[in-house]
């Protein structure tokens, strides 16, 4: 059964597209719309055409599942083509997302109608992509070439007014949608010529006159396309769309569009589709397993990360308590919020109104009993065990029955605490990361008893706040900071043999991610975690936090930086790095490039290995997934377990055994690595 229909209203034959859930369009969709332009052109009575989706959106694209296989004609810029030529007129009638391939039929459609609601936009870059269904070509001619690169190169859509402002959407639609874009084919059903995207011209002049455009483009995005492939064809894919008539600017889409397919970015960024998807499926819990109703939550913690997590849920409109210890504490936090807020709002991406509704949805108390009528508490206070157990005990006395008590630890051991109640089944693990408010991931640790409705919940919250959930299973530093150990461990240790914080750190850079372990050590506070007795120097970040180099918050850590906060080598680090060099015994030796990425990136893969190994994951993916919205970690390789992958994991395991006796005494391969490695297997399959 296709999954396109015909019917006739009058004289408009309207064509619905019936394929849950996006309405992708696969082959079944390919064929099934020839058909019926096939049947439109076949039909002197059809004086128009309708093309509508039903369930959730209109076409969100072709379908990706059907990417890197045989592939099955008619392909879509054949069927962009049919539309396009079609004898009669052809209304595109848009709800929900006309992504990608989907906003390609729009676009050779001859009008388009869409609700107000409807987004547009053509996301192919993040599936390390561009439009190659005639996207490049038809819409800078149709929304100008500004707009366009902007679209194709970031992947962002665009809603429908402003769609409509820009003449991508010839008629917004208030009620039923399919009823008035049939009106709206009566209404243009006679005019002629039919206007074709592709035969249009005017929205190129500027550009052809002013080629500038291109370059300030490129330089103002620079920064945010770097190690990408995807954007910069984009942009040269609408340039030929400016320089070359139709017909040719559309062969130089494919090519460019081939050249993308075929790449090992692609197919990192298809595969990371997918599993951020995967993410949020709970292996073991039944289907049907319900969430708890979550109406008010408690934050125990005003400071930086207990401001952070109240944000997510104040923008989310669920009302916030908010417990400190001290007045002066209490008002520093909520404070901190409404200023975030405010320069949110400065930034034009909240309004006033926002920000007071928001803020009003927040109840700051120096009394944990306030949180009594909670459903989900969160506590968020220094990484101390005994003062977690201390006031998860408080919690077990003070909460409703059916509360959840999570901690936002970052390492401790969620069973421990849990035990610290009488509810153990209702205690779960939220790890966000800082800034909290901003960072998408969110670690939720499944603790030994931690009850199947109280993961469920925390994973459709997960979604309810805009966060990426992965479940992660109870061991010390979870997923993300448990692989983060061996990478920093083997960085300081290569300082002593011989490496710089500057080598270290631009190989990192130069691998795709956003900075290095030394650079992120200065971002984040050399002295998180240090015991804070100058007297005590055991190591150089000791050394480093007895003079005051705690980071970028004092102006110097592993670099110095200027009052703008330029990081520069520093003299006094290479001399502190020298003592311990000769305090250790160390020769100095050259250190190369790929040696420190064995050390740090092989050595994280290794420990992912092992995390899944114990089923401290639930799969290869999550892993990916924590790492790149968590870390930084490139997506355009995947993540490190996709990357291992693609790497060839027996060259991963051959470069550990290389540097086996560098790693110390407590490394070892994960069996896992190992054995896939030798018999030719993946670990994301
Ligand atoms: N193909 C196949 N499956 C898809 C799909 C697609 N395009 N989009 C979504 N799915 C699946 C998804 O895996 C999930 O499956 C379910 O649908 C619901 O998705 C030639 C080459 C539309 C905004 O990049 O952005 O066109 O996990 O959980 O949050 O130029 O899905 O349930 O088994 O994300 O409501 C361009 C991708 C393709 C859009 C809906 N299009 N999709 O979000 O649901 S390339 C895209 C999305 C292209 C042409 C080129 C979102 C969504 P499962 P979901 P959602």
């Amino acid at each position: 059964m296709s999954p396109i229909s015909t019917k006739k209203h009058g004289d408009i034959l309207i064509v619905t597209s019936n394929n849950p859930p996006v309405n992708a369009l696969g082959i079944a969709v390919r064929e099934g719309l020839v058909a019926a332009i096939g049947e439109a052109d076949g039909d002197e009575t059809v004086k128009a055409v309708v093309i509508i989706c039903q369930s959730q959106t209109f076409f969100a694209g072709a379908d990706i599942t059907e990417f890197g296989k045989p592939m099955m004609l008619p392909m879509l810029p054949t069927v962009v083509d049919i539309i396009e030529n079609c004898t009669k007129p052809v209304v595109a009638a848009i709800h929900g997302t006309a992504f990608g391939g989907g906003l390609e039929v729009a676009l050779a459609s001859h009008y388009r109608a869409a609700v107000p609601t409807a987004k547009l936009g053509v996301p192919e870059v993040k599936l390390g992509l561009l439009p190659g269904a005639g996207g490049t070509q038809r819409l800078p001619r149709v929304a100008g070439v500004e707009k366009a690169l902007e679209m194709a190169a970031t992947g962002n859509p665009i809603g429908a007014t402003e769609a409509h402002a820009l003449g991508l959407v010839d008629r917004l639609i208030e009620g039923d949608l399919e009823q008035h874009a049939v009106a709206f084919a009566e209404e243009v059903r006679s005019i002629r010529p039919i206007p074709k995207s592709s035969e249009r011209d005017e929205k190129l002049t500027a550009a052809r006159a002013n080629p500038q455009v291109f370059a300030d483009f490129r330089k103002a995005n620079a920064r945010k396309f770097r190690g990408f492939d995807a954007p910069e064809k984009n942009i040269q894919a609408i340039e030929a769309a400016v320089a070359k008539p139709y017909a040719e600017g559309v062969l130089d889409e494919r090519r460019l569009f081939m050249e993308l397919m075929t790449g090992r970015q692609a197919r990192a960024q298809q595969y990371f589709f997918f599993a951020e998807r995967k993410a949020a499926k709970i292996e073991g819990v039944p289907e049907e397993t319900r969430a708890r109703e979550i109406k008010r939550v408690g934050v125990i913690g005003a400071g930086t990360m207990g401001g952070g997590i109240s944000m997510n849920f104040l923008s989310a409109g669920i009302p916030v308590t908010i417990v400190e210890m001290q007045q002066e504490a209490l008002d520093r936090g909520t404070g901190v919020i409404r200023k975030n807020y405010e320069a949110t709002a400065a930034k034009g991406r909240m309004t006033a109104d926002q920000v007071t509704g928001a803020m009003g949805l927040l109840t700051p108390t120096l009394k944990l009993e306030d949180l009594a009528d909670c459903d989900l508490i969160i506590e968020a206070v220094f990484e101390n065990m005994d003062v977690k157990k201390e006031i998860f005990g408080k919690l077990d006395t003070i909460c409703k029955s059916g509360a959840i008590l999570a901690s936002n630890t970052s390492y401790l051991n969620v069973d421990e605490i849990a035990a610290s109640t009488s509810r153990p089944g209702d205690v779960v693990g939220l790890h966000f990361f800082s800034p909290a408010n901003v960072m998408k991931l969110l670690e939720v640790v499944r603790g030994a008893k931690t009850d199947p409705e109280v993961l469920v919940t925390a994973m459709q919250l997960a979604k309810k706040i805009k966060k990426v959930a992965v479940v992660a299973g109870v061991c010390h530093g979870f997923i993300g900071n448990r692989m983060l150990m061996p990478r920093q461990v083997e960085a300081m240790r290569m300082l002593i043999e011989g490496a710089t914080p500057e080598q270290i750190d631009r190989v990192h850079v130069e691998f795709g991610m956003p900075m290095g372990p030394f650079q992120m050590s200065d971002l984040a506070g050399v002295d998180i975690g240090w015991h804070r007795d100058p007297t005590r120097i055991e190591n150089i970040r000791d050394a480093l936090c007895a003079v005051d180099r705690w980071g970028q918050k004092k102006g110097a850590g592993f670099y110095d930086y200027d009052e703008k906060r330029n990081p520069s080598p520093s003299p006094v680090v290479q001399g502190i790095i020298e003592d311990f060099r000769a305090k250790a015994g160390v020769e100095k030796r050259e250190i190369s490039d790929q040696e420190i990425i064995e050390r740090t990136l092989y050595t994280m893969v290794n420990e992912g290995a092992k995390i899944l190994e114990e089923g401290m994951a639930q799969r290869a993916s999550d892993i990916d997934v924590v790492w790149v919205y968590g870390y930084g970690w490139p997506v355009y390789r995947g993540g490190p377990m996709h990357w291992a992958d693609s790497e060839g994991l027996d060259k991963i395991v051959q470069g550990l055994r290389n540097q086996e006796a560098r790693l110390g005494p407590d490394f070892s391969l994960a069996k896992l690595l190992v054995s896939k490695a030798e018999a030719g297997e993946k670990l994301t399959r």
